[in-house]
């Protein structure tokens, strides 16, 4: 590794070499130091707010050390890294799984007594770092935890959104979008101010040919934004190494204030080129599942994608190696289709940079990249427009066409025969205008695909990349089933459950292995376990009923069965199939006589997630959710037996409140439409059962822990495609009756005025019920009722759910990167030297 410091002064430097704190004392002397110069606060002003800053940045230290080691590990061995290229990364809170994964936990909970605060209140000042969506989102963080709890060499690259995912707000019922200013303080970022890249957008593309009569292509003229990189720690669990999250931020690149139009008086001119670049990297774009291409869009995908590749390159060439050394020091992974102007940009800076000639190029292209795609639903496939591409990256354009003419070349000599293959494959779809899609170019330009479910691996295999399969054959197309991270899906969510896991297996070492749960299931009989299991989900219950009310001054028993769909809200995830359930319920209730209500299982029906802000249709959701929490929980009839949450904003850290305390929760997607989802795998190993349909990984769950631990219902995915032909085209679609009761009473403007929901009714009743909601519904209420029944018997359900968590080993993303790690990068963890005593 170069340093800069010479030989002679380096004594000087190891002996004032930054240390960590190791004591109680040491925690609070380095606190007060944060407070007191850091954040120039004092004894006299320290709130909540203040504590968190100190607490954070004594911890931020200690990761910082590590960081420093790690990364100058990394350098002198140069070993084979991974990129992973996510445009979103949903961390949460990183305070308290820096106190996890660094230790000390205890020590600093202590020392923050004696200096006034209590860790909770301290912990809960943090801001979640909202960087993502959903799902795709989340898994990403998780993956970063798992890459460096495994000690592998790995960084992230995404773009540093001065605004996260939007906050919600529940206005009289609506949702109401705000912005999340998260960055107003953020101690785990560094400001790389020296490490910056500059990105061209528009201009054209001059051709010549050189002395040799090699055609050389220039990109010139356009205009340029300068990409600055922010760099957060990400520290493993159990481990010394520390992986780095970089993100891009955008700013102009010739300044940030034009001084001659100032002293023109042009004031307003003067900081507009700043403006418009920083627009770049302002807005994380808040669809899931729905994809809108926009210019801003694409100019944020190219943005980070030349800049992380940049960056990427330049590490490679420190090394000095031959260019074919490209893919065994490097491998990068598309999450999603997002990145997949990555694979033109790889190939620009090879052929226009570098030199290098197209076969030798493309070759090390497609063994760099790995393409992880996230869902079979059309309308999520990107596809850009040709004159847009054409417009903001001209030569990116001329590679993709001589990449898709290769490709058709391939086609044709291969499939001579299938002359309609041609078009069905081609990356430029013949529509007006004409499209770029982006989900072929990235199996095109990368050597291995991965769905994220076993189901969904499959259908990929058999309905969008039918005809890839084919070309490439099998072996191209591989499967991952998602994962999550056990140290903050049990261990921070979950403290006491996860002690009571460590009493009986001696000690932690599950949250790094988690196949060792399965030993718990030698204590399904245990008296006193099953007595504590229980009542840590009674108290995790009562911690949700104590948010519920202080959040939405709503009273909900926890003695109740707690039923839970949290996740984005979109008509193929079904909450309107969910809210639908509930009327139904509260009619029957209304119907019954008091006698019969008392025999009744009584429960609360918790929902939580965002609308995309564009999406009326999941909007109406919302809104008709909260309509009937209003009509419903005003009920004297009902009392106790029947409350409806709408839980706001919901977000990773509220998650971590609401996955331990389920009884039931809810993955009841239309069958083949859900890619994997995750927080069924969160629910499950926090001791909740799941109502759910065959899809995504509920399927594996199920094969996991036993069909007798899990509530399935519905249509299966391979008859869905016939009912929805047939509620088209045969002309006898009848709507299930109970549905229709419940149609007519919302009609009946029981939830307000009916106007509001009609589209929401006429999707099912007029316009084809896509998402099968009247297919599955009767299924979906007997379900539900079964549900009751085996609640009622509490020490069935508690042999069940204590089953499940015991058989959830498979599910820990630390098993999910060693499959990405041997099947598509094949990269070595590297892991750090050994300390005395560790
Ligand atoms: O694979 C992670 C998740 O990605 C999505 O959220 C996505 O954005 N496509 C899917 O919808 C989830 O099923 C999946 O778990």
């Amino acid at each position: 590794v170069e340093a800069s410091i010479p030989e002679g002064q380096r004594a000087a430097w190891k002996k004032f070499s930054a240390t960590e704190f190791k004591t109680k004392d040491e925690f609070e002397s380095e606190v007060v130091k944060h407070i007191e110069t850091t954040l120039a606060r004092s004894l006299f002003n320290c709130d909540e707010a203040a504590a968190y800053g100190g607490v954070a940045l004594a911890f931020r230290d200690r990761l910082v050390i590590e960081w420093n080691r790690t990364q100058q590990r990394q350098s002198s061995a140069d070993p084979k890294r991974v990129y992973y290229l996510s445009l979103e990364f949903l961390m949460g809170r990183a305070l308290d799984n820096a106190m996890l994964n660094v230790g000390m936990k205890d020590v600093a909970k202590e020392g923050l007594g004696e200096l006034g605060f209590r860790m909770e209140d301290v912990i809960s000042q943090e801001r979640d770092a909202a960087l993502g969506n959903g799902g795709l989102g989340r898994l990403a963080a998780c993956f970063l935890d798992s890459l460096a709890t495994l000690n592998y060499p790995a960084w992230g690259y995404a773009l540093r959104y001065k605004y996260g995912i939007f906050k919600q707000e529940i206005v009289d019922g609506y949702q109401v979008e705000v912005p999340d200013y998260w960055l107003d303080f953020n101690p785990w970022e560094f400001p790389r101010h020296d490490v910056t890249v500059d990105v061209q957008f528009y201009g054209h593309v001059r051709k010549y040919m050189d002395e040799s009569g090699k055609q050389i292509s220039v990109w010139e003229d356009g205009e340029l934004v300068t990409a600055v990189a922010y760099d957060a720690p990400i520290p493993g669990f159990g481990t010394r190494t520390t992986n780095n999250l970089r993100l891009w931020s955008s700013k102009a690149s010739h300044g940030e204030f034009d001084f001659t139009k100032f002293n023109s008086g042009e004031y307003e001119a003067s900081v507009a080129e700043q403006q418009r670049a920083e627009t770049i990297s302002a807005v994380l774009y808040p669809n899931d599942s729905l994809e809108r291409g926009k210019e801003l869009r694409l100019k944020q995908q190219y943005f980070w994608c030349a800049a992380s590749l940049f960056d990427i390159v330049r590490r490679f060439k420190k090394s000095r190696k031959a260019w074919k050394e490209f893919p065994n020091q490097v491998a990068i992974q598309l999450n999603d289709t997002h990145p997949t102007l990555a694979i033109p940009e790889l190939m620009r800076i090879l052929l226009d940079q570098e030199g290098l000639e197209w076969d030798e190029a493309w070759s090390i292209v497609q063994k760099t990249f790995g393409y992880t795609n996230h869902t079979v639903l059309p309308e999520a496939l990107e596809k850009w427009s040709v004159p847009l591409v054409q417009h903001l990256l001209p030569r990116h354009l001329q590679i993709i066409y001589d990449i898709n003419l290769n490709f058709m070349h391939y086609v044709e000599r291969n499939f001579p025969k299938d002359r309609e293959m041609l078009g069905r494959v081609s990356i430029i779809e013949e529509s007006t205008p004409k499209m770029v899609r982006m989900a072929y170019l990235a199996v095109i330009g990368s050597h291995k695909v991965n769905g994220v479910a076993e189901l969904h691996s499959d259908l990929i295999k058999t309905t969008i990349f039918k005809d890839f399969v084919k070309i490439y054959g099998p072996d191209k197309f591989t499967n991952v089933t998602n994962g999550i991270t056990p140290r903050r899906w049990l261990h921070q969510a979950n403290p006491r459950l996860s002690e009571l896991i460590a009493s009986k297996l001696g000690g932690y070492d599950f949250l790094r292995d988690l196949t060792l749960l399965h030993k718990i299931e030698a204590y399904v009989d245990d008296k006193e376990f099953r007595k504590e299991f229980q009542e840590i989900k009674y108290a995790n219950k009562v911690r949700l009923a104590k948010y519920t009310k202080e959040a939405h001054g709503i009273s909900v028993n926890p003695s109740s069965l707690f039923d839970i769909q949290v996740k984005r809200i979109h008509e193929y995830k079904r909450q309107q199939l969910n809210i639908f359930g509930v009327i139904y319920r509260y009619l029957e209730l209304k119907d019954m006589s008091p006698e019969e209500r008392k025999k009744v299982q009584p429960r609360v029906s918790f929902f939580g997630g965002k609308a995309a802000p564009g999406y009326w249709m999941a909007k109406t959701i919302i809104h008709l959710i909260n309509q009937v929490g209003a009509v419903v929980n005003n009920d004297k009839d009902i009392g106790d037996l029947l409350k409806v949450v709408f839980l706001e904003d919901y977000n990773v850290s509220k998650a971590e409140i609401i996955c331990p305390a389920s009884d039931i929760s809810e993955h009841i997607s239309t069958a083949g439409t859900e890619a994997s989802g995750t927080s069924n795998m969160k629910f499950v190993l926090n001791g909740g059962l799941v109502i759910g349909t065959c899809d995504g990984a509920n399927i594996e769950i199920t094969r996991e822990i036993g069909e007798d631990n899990i509530f399935l219902f519905g249509n299966l995915s391979e008859d869905v495609e016939d009912l929805r032909h047939a509620h088209t085209y045969s002309g006898d679609f009848a709507i299930d009756p109970k549905l229709e009761r419940v149609f007519a009473v919302i009609r009946a403007g029981r939830f307000g005025d009916a106007a509001q929901f009609s589209a929401l009714v006429n999707s099912i009743v007029e316009h084809g019920d896509y998402y099968l909601v009247s297919d599955d519904f009767a299924s979906y209420i007997d379900t539900q009722k079964l549900i009751d029944a085996a609640y009622k018997d509490q020490e069935a359900w508690l042999t069940k759910t204590i089953t499940s968590v015991s058989r959830m080993g498979f599910f820990s993303s630390d098993r999910c990167i060693d499959e990405y790690a041997e099947m598509i990068w094949n990269v070595e963890p590297l892991a750090p030297p050994k300390q005395n005593g560790a």
